[in-house]
């Protein structure tokens, strides 16, 4: 190991399995990335979302970094997936949706679990990997008031220092009470590129992020200080599509609306909201919506991963 290699908790190190590249990459210190499950279990269809998980990979291995894509396997955490365990994820309809406090069940039942971005935070902390790639965070669901319906990603964006890459969140949301939410626990939002939060299919939320940082040396300063200073906890890295895979905004609007209100006709809760307003959106847009989807995690790991190596050069200097 060397100095910077993360030392796991004691309870915690049976319980993780590292990919040989994963360890290798560990052992050496490199750069890792860690990339989420339940975008390949829940997020896109298969065969497409096996093909972009190993395309992402691909993309995290030119740019510098080792990819580590996580999720629970035989009563284990899995960092670092073959082929085939890539395979019996996308295809599982058994693979359940694991957020924070889905975890142990599934490592002591023994189940197929995607990790969601809360959950992927957690293993990508225990794993010692600073940065997470993924398409979109959860965040305050429209009629929350009523519905209480938060996602647990805010929390453990307040909790877990781990940075997440992403295109904003889906219009699906309401972005302004999940701005306000993040502020209230002290998560900071970087936006790449723009001064405004990017909403996932459209660039432009309409919402100011809190801080526009486009280069990685910057944004590794930035996490390196929070961490400094003790304040713990992650970091939103607002990353919008790029021009030429956004969708229109007016149409986008037009299948979210219509998804929300088959969802609310067909009394959808808790955890399956998530997954049925996806899916819904890829049916009704008939497919455009999965290849902006596909397009924006493919520049996420790009922006990802050279926050990753920054972030590597700026501990390698201090
Ligand atoms: N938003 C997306 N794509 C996704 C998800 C959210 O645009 O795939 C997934 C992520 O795994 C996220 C989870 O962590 O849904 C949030 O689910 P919930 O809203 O139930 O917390
Ligand atoms: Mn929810």
């Amino acid at each position: 190991m060397t100095a910077h290699a993360p030392s796991l908790p004691a309870g915690a190190q049976p319980l993780l399995a590292f990919s040989p590249e994963v360890a290798a990459a560990r052992d050496a210190g490199r750069p890792l990335v860690a990339l989420e499950s339940t975008i390949i279990s829940h997020g896109m269809p298969y065969p497409q979302n096996v093909q972009t998980a190993r395309e992402v990979e691909a993309i995290v291995r030119e740019h510098g970094a080792v990819p580590a894509t996580i999720a629970v396997l035989d009563g284990r955490i899995r960092v670092g997936l073959d082929q085939a365990q890539l395979e019996l994820l996308g295809r599982s309809p058994d693979a359940m949706k694991l957020s924070r406090r889905d975890l142990p069940f599934a490592i002591s039942t023994g189940r197929i679990g995607a990790t969601t971005v809360a959950a992927t935070m957690i293993c990508a902390h225990l794993a010692g990997i600073e940065v997470f790639v993924t398409g979109g965070i959860g965040g305050v669901h429209r009629g929350a008031e009523t519905s209480f319906d938060i996602s647990a990603d805010l929390q453990e964006l307040a909790r877990t220092p781990v940075a997440v890459v992403c295109a904003g969140a889906k219009s699906i949301l309401d972005l302004a009470l999940t701005l306000e939410y993040l502020e209230t626990h002290g998560v900071p939002v970087l936006s790449v590129g723009q001064e405004n939060f990017a909403a996932f299919y459209t660039r432009d939320s309409g919402l100011k992020a809190d801080f526009r940082m486009d280069a990685a040396l910057q944004q590794a300063a930035f996490l390196r200080t929070k961490w400094a200073l003790g304040l713990g906890g992650g970091a939103v890295i607002s990353n919008p599509v790029p021009v030429q895979d956004e969708m229109p905004a007016a149409v986008i609007q037009g299948f979210i609306d219509q998804a929300l209100s088959e969802a609310a006709a067909a009394g959808i809760s808790g955890k399956a909201v998530t997954p049925y307003l996806l899916a819904r959106i890829k049916d009704l847009s008939g497919g455009a919506s999965l290849a902006t989807n596909i397009a924006l995690v493919k520049h996420n790991a790009k922006v990802g991963t050279a926050l990753a190596v920054a972030l590597k050069a700026n501990n390698a200097s201090a």
